[in-house]
């Protein structure tokens, strides 16, 4: 029979786990579904998808599929964090623009958006990130992503084009 103190003991341990939300102790190597990677800080799983290159709507899809979405960005640590990322996966940009990443935002009605998904509803951009003369040709560059012929920031461009993709997963 188990002693009291020992039960309390490991009630104590598990309530720590489940409210432990950077989780290092409790979660390490489980918090993300596989090809994620955690970022502590940001509270989010990404997956950068450099094996393929398609159309935003299709990766749109295919991050549904992981129960993620295209990734958002919300905040300038997030838009440092993607573009070293890319950096350090050693994707050169191209002036051709095929190495670039989609995100997950569109401007639908004139209004720019983070589109929903399994991981979040669809909600603004309100975090300006543009890169300097972006938004631009809005009449046929709807979608987003970071530039490969601009050193990866952020910028429109159409959605039909084929390119590498960002799927993100909030972690809270
Ligand atoms: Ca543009």
């Amino acid at each position: 029979m188990m002693r009291p103190c020992f039960i309390l003991l490991s009630l104590i341990v598990i309530v720590v786990c489940v409210k432990d939300v950077k989780g290092d102790p409790c979660k390490q190597g489980s918090v993300c579904p596989l090809n994620f990677f955690y970022n502590p800080n940001l509270e989010s799983c990404y997956n950068f998808v450099i094996s393929e290159k398609i159309t935003w709507y299709d990766a749109l899809t295919v991050c549904a599929q992981m129960d993620a979405n295209l990734a958002a960005i919300e905040t300038q640590e997030e838009l440092d964090f993607l573009r070293r990322e890319i950096k350090g996966r050693e994707i050169v940009g191209s002036a051709s623009n095929g190495n670039s990443f989609h995100l997950g935002g569109n401007i639908l009605n004139g209004h720019w958006q983070w589109m929903g998904g399994p991981s979040w509803k669809t909600k603004p951009i309100s975090f300006a990130s543009w890169a300097s003369g972006q938004p631009n040709a809005l009449g046929s560059q709807k979608c987003t992503l970071l530039y490969g012929g601009d050193d990866f920031k952020f910028h429109n461009w159409e959605c039909h084009l084929k390119f590498h993709y960002i799927c993100e997963i909030k972690m809270k």
